[in-house]
């Protein structure tokens, strides 16, 4: 090589090894390298509840993520293992459940297994963690003034996972997670000083604001888990079906004791999804709606499966089937099945994709369902309520 004729390999040589360690812009899919997000960050512990709990409150983070126009970072689904070895936490990350790409329809993810791998070293490295909480649960820090990030399970487990300690709070008061306070959140901590905001649990209200339902649809089955519970439903289901969630367990029975004693108010978990969401107009929440009797079981999904000629029901629980009083609720040549999965999000699948859903008023858990299946524009009812409002109803 000689003379001009080198010279431009040579400035492709410069680029390149100036380039050398500068990420790619995009969104890390693939094997790309993940560029920096100058607009910052939103990451956050799924601190409260199993995974309807934890679904709800990701539909909100990914808003607030969207309002702030800060890359919303997806955490893992924590999921409990009180009764299984070996008893501790496991944090599941989304793709395991969930596609990462079509969130990106919505807004800028990244997910949190590749923000601590990839960015985290460089860009929020340790020493440099703050943690960013309401002043009223700094208070109950030990110190009184620092956010209690990992305080307690699953708090603390949660960012162990992640080897994260935080260096520094910054406490806020006054300020909430809804579009109100959008320029508030804007003006107090921009991106250029607080590039990554870090808070102990979701940035969103429990449960999911009406305005936020929609983005059900950004939220795509896994193809391992779609394939899997694909599979079930052709082996052992056949069309029509009834989907039904009993949510039925000793935990629940203690939760909707506040029905029965009148202490619930008119709001109780979920309960915005059929008794709407203003509470001044909310409609009243039953027994039946909260933990069906065995009367109200049947004639419900007697009724549906009338209704729809189901020739089989599909039965989720958290405990018990009742299949016996189903199978009596039904005429003898409808099929009446359960699988007990070792995932719940394969029950998940199995009910969004039925001819009709029977769920739980109150339940997360059939809230996930609900919207899943409003998105697809199949029908759902609910225990105590065949008629509940439609999804373009104002609730
Ligand atoms: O999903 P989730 O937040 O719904 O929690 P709720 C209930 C969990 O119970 C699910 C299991 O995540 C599943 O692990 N579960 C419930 C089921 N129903 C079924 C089912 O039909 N099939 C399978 N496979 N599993 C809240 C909890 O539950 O209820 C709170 O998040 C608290 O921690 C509260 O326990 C009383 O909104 O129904």
């Amino acid at each position: 090589m000689s003379g001009s004729s080198g010279r431009p390999l040579l400035l492709l040589l410069l680029f390149l090894l100036l380039r050398r360690g500068e990420p790619t812009l995009g969104s890390g899919a693939g094997d790309r390298p993940l560029a920096w997000d100058e607009s910052g960050y939103v990451l956050y512990c799924p601190c409260m509840g199993r995974f309807g709990n934890q679904a709800d409150h990701f539909l909100g983070s990914l808003a607030f993520a969207e309002m702030l126009n800060r890359t919303l970072v997806v955490p893992p689904w924590v999921v409990y293992r009180h009764q299984t070895p070996p008893y501790t936490n496991a944090h599941v990350p989304y793709t395991e459940y969930f596609q990462l790409e079509p969130l990106r329809a919505f807004h800028r993810v990244v997910s949190m297994e590749d923000f601590m791998q990839q960015l985290a070293p460089r860009h929020w490295p340790a020493g440099k963690r703050v943690a960013y909480c309401f002043d009223a649960a700094a208070r109950r820090s030990a110190d009184k003034s620092s956010c209690p990030m990992k305080d307690g399970n699953p708090f603390g487990p949660f960012w162990d996972h992640f080897s994260v300690d935080f260096d520094r709070s910054e406490l806020f008061s006054g300020i909430a997670f809804n579009s109100y306070y959008k320029s508030q959140w804007i003006d107090r901590y921009p991106a250029s000083e607080h590039p990554v905001l870090a808070l102990p649990g979701a940035p969103a209200q429990f449960p999911v604001l009406g305005e936020h339902r929609h983005l059900q649809k950004y939220v795509v089955w896994a193809d391992k888990i779609a394939q899997e519970a694909e599979g079930h439903i052709r082996a052992m289901l056949v069309r029509p079906y009834l989907g039904l969630h009993l949510r039925v367990g000793v935990d629940w029975k203690n939760a909707c004791n506040m029905v029965r004693d009148g202490t619930a108010g008119p709001h109780l978990m979920a309960s915005p999804q059929c008794v709407g969401d203003r509470r001044q107009s909310a409609r009243p929440l039953t027994m039946e709606m909260c933990l069906p009797s065995l009367v109200e079981i049947g004639r419900a999904v007697g009724s549906w499966a009338r209704a729809t000629g189901a020739k089989a029901v599909y039965i989720a629980t958290d405990s018990e089937t009742f299949n016996v009083e189903i199978e009596q609720a039904v005429s003898g040549k409808v099929k009446v099945i359960s699988l007990n999965p070792q995932l719940p999000q394969v029950d998940l699948y199995i009910l969004a994709q039925a001819d009709h859903f029977i769920g739980n008023c109150v339940s997360s858990f059939t809230a996930f369902v609900k919207r899943e299946r409003d998105v697809q524009g199949r029908t759902s009812s609910f225990f105590g309520m065949d008629h509940p409002p439609g999804p373009n109803d104002e609730l």
